[in-house]
C-alpha cells in the first residue's frame, strides 16, 4: 500500500466502533501500520477517554484476515476466489438487471447492517444503493434494535428523529432501564466516557438507578439497583405514571395533547397490579414516582434491553411519557433532544406508520423498512413479490437477526447475493459476489446520525489517514457503482460515478435552499468534503444560516468542536399535525390492550436475555487477539439456585420454540433467578477468521424466535425469550 517513506506521525481521528464518538489519537509508522491508539486529550467532548476497542482499533483494521479483493463465489465447489472489481461489478451488471426484468423490483432485497450508522457511505451514500434497488424489501439492524424508540418518537413528535436523550450533564436524577454503558458505552445517547459522566453525577450530589435483570456493572455503580422480570418494563413504567397522577405529582411544562387518555390508559396499572408483574415492589414504584417528580431535574432513559422485548414500543413511549408528567421533556437537565450540525433530510410532514405492509405477514412498515423478523419468510415464502436475490451492506444478520440459522437457510436458498463486507463471515458465506470496503483509517469520517443523539452539541471532521492504494475503492464509490451496476448501467468513460452522485445531490440541496448560485463556493477536496461542506453551511450552526461553520472551521479544528450544552428546541422541533407534543398517540393506546391481555398469562419459569461485552462489537471484533478471551466469552449466565435446582453443571442444552443449542455455563450471583444470559454475535464455528473460530461460541439467535415481534414497530424480541435448560 504506502511506501514506508513517510515519518512515523500521530493524527486525531473519531473512532468508528461504537456510539461513543470518541476522539482518538492515532500513530502510524513510516508505512500504514498503526503502532499506537490513544484517546484524544484535546478533543472536548471525549477528552482522553478510550475504551479497549478503541484502543485494538488498529489491530481491527489490519486484520490479516479482512478482505483486500472483491470475491466471487463458485457456487459448484462453494468456494470463494479473489477477483476483480471489473469482474465483480460486471457479474453484478448481469444478474440483478436479469431478475429485476424478470420478476420486478421486489425480488431483490437489501438488508444494511449497524456500522452503516457509524461510516461516512453509510449516511451519504447507501441512499443511492436504495434508490437503484427500489424495492419496499429493505431491511436493516433497526428493527433488530431502536425502531421502538423511533417509532414512539414518530408518533409523539412527528418526526421519528427526533429523539429525547438524558442530558446526562445536568440531570440530577437518571432512572435508566435495560442499558449498560459501562459495557456498551452508550446507545441512543452519544455520550463518550460514559461512566465518568455517570459518576460526575453522583458527585454533583445526583442519583442514578438502574433497573436491569442482571446485577451489571452499571448497576454495582448506581446508588440503587432494581431487578426486573425481563420484558415487563412497560408495567413498571405504566406503574409509575399511574402514581404521578394518582398522587397528583405531575407538572407538564410543554404543550401536549392527549393527557387525560394516558390519565385513562395508566389507570389499571396499579402499583399493586405492577409488583405481581415486574417482581418490583410496589412501594418502590410508588418511591421511583416521588423522586422522579421530587429532583431538581430527572430523566428517564430505557435502552435496547427494553427495545428489543414484546412491548418494545410501548416502553419507549412510557418513558418520554413519563419524561413529560415529570416536567424534564425538553428542560435543561432532563431529556433533551440534540442539535446536529449538518443539515439532514429536511422532512415536512408527520412521521406515519404502516403505510405499506409486509408480503407475507402483513407486518407494519416503519421508516420505510420492513420488519427483519420477517426476511427469512419474504425470501422463502413463493409468490408475486418473493425475494430471489439479496444485497447485504455491513450486517451479518445469519448472527444478529431472530431465528438466524432460518435465515442463512433462506440466504442459501437465494438465486444471486451480493454483500459489501470486511469479511467473509457467517453472511457473507452466501454471498455470489463481496466487494470489501477499504480500511476504517483510508475513510473520511463524519458522525451524520450519532451526532444528533448527543448529550452536548459538538462536531467532528475526519479526513482519511491513509490515501486508498491503487486497486481500492473507497466505501462510497463502491456504493455509487453498485447502484449503477444494479440498474444494469455501466461507469461512463471519464465520468466518476462517486462524483456524479454526489454534483447530483449538491445541486438539488442547493436549489432548494435557494443557493442555486453558490456552487462554487463549496469548499473541500472532493465531491464528498464539499457536500459535507454544504449540510454545515445550511445546518443550525452554519455560514449560510447566520452563523460561522463550515468545513474549513472543522478542519481547523481537528479534535472537535463544542457547540455548547443542549437547548430546548421544543415546538420548532415538532412535526405532529396538532403542533403539540402527542401523548396519546392512537396506535400506541391501541397496543396498550395487549399488553393488559398478558397480566393474565402465567410468566414463563425460564427466559433468556442478551448482554453486550466491553470488549465485543456485535459480531465483528472476534478475530482480534487481545480482545477475546478472560471476560469475553459466550457464556450462559445463570443463577447458582437455577444451576442446583436443574441439575446442571458445565454445559446445558437451551431449547426455545426457535431452536435448540449447547452452551457453556457461568453461574453467577448477578443474575436474577429464572433469567439466563446470553452474548450474540457469536458462532463463528466455521468461519474462515482464525482467531474468531477458536474462540467460536454458539448463536443466540438459534433460539431467538422471529415469529415474535413488539406489535407497533415490528422489531425482533431478544429478550424474554422463554426457555428450558437440561444438563448436556
Ligand atoms: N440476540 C441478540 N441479537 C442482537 C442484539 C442483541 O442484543 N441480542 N442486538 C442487535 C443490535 S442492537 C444490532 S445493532 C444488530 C447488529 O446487526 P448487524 O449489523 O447485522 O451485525 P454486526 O455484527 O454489527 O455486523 C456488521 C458487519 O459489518 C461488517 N463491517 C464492519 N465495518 C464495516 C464497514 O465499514 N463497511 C462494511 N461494508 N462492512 C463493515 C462486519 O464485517 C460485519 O459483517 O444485532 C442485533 N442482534
Ligand atoms: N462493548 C460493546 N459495546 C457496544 C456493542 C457491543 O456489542 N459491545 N454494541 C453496540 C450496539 S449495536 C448497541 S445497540 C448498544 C446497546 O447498548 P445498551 O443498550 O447499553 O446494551 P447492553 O449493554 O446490551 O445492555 C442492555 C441491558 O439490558 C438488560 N436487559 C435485558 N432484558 C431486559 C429487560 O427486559 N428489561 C430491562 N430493564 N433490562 C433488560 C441486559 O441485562 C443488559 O444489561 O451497544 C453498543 N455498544
Ligand atoms: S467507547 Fe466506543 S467510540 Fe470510544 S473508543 Fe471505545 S469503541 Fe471507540
Ligand atoms: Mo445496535
Amino acid at each position: 500500500m504506502t511506501p514506508a517513506t513517510n515519518a512515523p506521525r500521530t493524527l486525531p481521528r473519531t473512532c468508528p466502533l461504537c456510539e461513543a464518538v470518541c476522539g482518538l489519537e492515532i500513530t502510524i509508522d513510516g508505512g500504514d501500520h498503526v503502532t499506537a491508539v490513544r484517546g484524544d486529550k484535546a478533543d472536548p467532548f471525549s477528552r482522553g477517554f478510550i475504551c479497549p476497542k478503541g484502543a485494538t482499533l488498529g489491530q481491527l483494521d489490519e486484520d490479516p484476515d479482512r478482505l483486500t479483493h472483491p470475491m466471487i463465489r463458485d457456487r459448484a465447489t462453494d468456494t470463494c476466489r479473489a477477483a476483480s472489481w471489473a469482474e465483480a461489478f460486471g457479474l453484478i451488471r448481469e444478474r440483478i438487471p436479469q431478475l429485476t426484468a424478470e420478476y420486478g423490483n421486489q425480488s431483490v432485497g437489501l438488508y444494511l447492517g449497524n456500522p452503516n450508522a457509524h461510516t461516512l457511505a453509510g449516511a451519504l451514500h447507501v441512499p443511492v444503493l436504495i434508490r437503484a434497488l427500489a424495492t419496499r424489501n429493505l431491511f436493516s439492524a433497526s428493527t433488530a434494535d431502536q425502531m421502538p424508540k423511533q417509532v414512539s418518537s414518530g408518533l409523539m413528535f412527528g418526526d421519528p428523529f427526533t429523539v429525547a436523550v438524558p442530558d446526562l450533564d445536568r440531570t440530577d436524577y437518571l432512572l435508566m432501564l435495560g442499558a449498560n454503558p459501562l459495557e456498551s458505552n452508550g446507545s441512543l445517547c452519544t455520550a463518550p466516557d460514559f461512566p465518568g459522566r455517570l459518576k460526575a453525577l453522583q458527585q454533583r450530589g445526583g442519583k442514578f438507578v438502574v433497573v436491569d435483570p442482571r446485577r451489571t456493572r452499571t448497576a454495582k455503580l448506581a446508588d440503587e439497583h432494581l431487578f426486573v422480570r425481563p420484558g415487563s418494563d412497560a408495567y413498571l413504567l405504566f406503574g409509575i405514571v399511574h402514581t404521578l397522577f394518582a398522587r397528583e405529582l405531575t407538572s407538564v411544562r410543554v404543550d401536549v395533547r392527549g393527557l387525560e387518555e394516558v390519565r385513562t390508559a395508566a389507570a389499571p396499572f396499579t402499583p399493586e397490579v405492577v409488583e405481581e408483574r415486574t417482581g418490583t415492589a410496589a412501594e418502590t414504584v410508588v418511591r421511583l414516582a416521588r423522586e422522579l417528580a421530587g429532583a431538581p431535574t430527572a430523566a428517564v432513559y430505557a435502552r435496547i434491553g427494553t427495545c428489543t422485548a414484546e412491548f418494545g414500543t410501548l416502553t419507549q413511549w412510557l418513558v418520554d411519557v413519563i419524561n413529560v408528567l415529570t416536567g424534564n421533556l425538553d428542560s435543561p437537565g432532563g431529556a433533551m433532544f440534540a442539535n446536529g450540525a449538518a443539515l439532514g433530510i429536511v422532512r415536512t410532514r408527520a412521521f406515519r406508520l404502516g403505510r405499506w405492509n409486509s408480503r407475507v405477514r402483513g407486518l407494519p412498515e416503519a421508516m420505510g423498512e420492513l420488519p427483519v423478523a420477517t426476511l427469512a419468510d419474504e425470501i422463502r415464502t413463493p409468490g408475486a413479490g418473493q425475494i430471489r436475490a439479496m444485497v447485504t451492506v455491513a450486517g451479518n444478520p445469519v448472527l444478529s437477526a431472530p431465528s438466524g440459522p432460518r435465515l442463512a437457510d433462506a440466504f442459501a436458498g437465494l438465486d444471486f447475493m451480493v454483500s459489501v463486507d470486511r469479511y467473509l463471515n457467517e453472511t457473507t458465506r452466501y454471498a455470489d459476489v463481496i466487494l470489501p470496503p477499504p480500511r476504517i483509517l483510508q475513510s473520511p469520517h463524519y458522525d451524520f446520525a450519532l451526532l444528533n443523539f448527543a448529550v452536548h452539541n459538538y462536531a467532528r471532521y475526519s479526513r482519511p489517514l491513509l490515501p486508498l492504494g491503487a486497486d481500492q475503492l473507497s466505501e462510497s464509490e463502491i456504493m455509487a457503482r453498485l447502484a449503477l451496476a444494479i440498474t444494469g448501467q455501466e461507469a461512463q468513460p471519464g465520468v466518476n460515478p462517486l462524483a456524479a452522485v454526489d454534483e447530483f445531490v449538491i445541486a438539488a440541496t442547493l436549489h432548494k435552499a435557494g443557493r442555486a448560485d453558490r456552487r462554487g463556493e463549496l469548499l473541500g477536496e472532493n465531491s464528498i468534503e464539499q457536500r459535507i461542506d454544504l449540510m454545515l453551511k445550511l445546518g443550525p450552526y452554519g455560514e449560510w444560516n447566520g452563523g460561522t461553520l463550515n468545513l474549513q472551521v472543522l478542519l481547523d479544528n481537528p479534535h472537535g468542536l463544542d457547540l455548547g450544552p443542549l437547548q430546548p428546541r421544543l415546538p420548532e422541533l415538532l412535526l405532529t399535525a396538532s403542533k403539540q407534543v402527542e401523548l396519546a398517540p392512537e396506535a400506541l393506546l391501541a397496543d396498550v390492550a395487549r399488553l393488559h391481555e398478558r397480566l393474565a398469562d402465567a410468566a414463563p419459569a425460564m427466559v433468556l436475555v442478551g448482554r453486550r461485552q466491553l470488549r465485543s462489537n456485535n459480531s465483528w471484533s472476534h478475530n482480534v487477539g487481545p480482545l477475546v478471551g478472560g471476560s469475553n466469552r459466550c457464556t450462559l449466565h445463570i443463577h447458582p439456585d437455577d444451576l442446583n435446582r436443574l441439575g446442571l453443571d458445565g454445559q446445558a442444552v437451551v431449547k426455545s420454540a426457535a431452536g435448540a443449542i449447547t452452551v457453556e455455563l457461568e453461574p453467577t450471583e448477578d443474575i436474577m433467578p429464572g433469567v439466563v444470559s446470553l452474548p450474540h454475535g457469536w458462532g463463528h464455528g466455521d468461519s474462515d477468521q482464525a482467531v474468531a473460530r477458536a474462540h467460536a461460541g454458539v448463536n443466540a439467535n438459534a433460539l431467538t424466535d422471529d415469529s415474535l415481534v413488539d406489535v407497533p414497530s415490528g422489531n425482533a424480541v431478544f429478550n424474554g425469550v422463554p426457555v428450558t435448560l437440561t444438563p448436556a
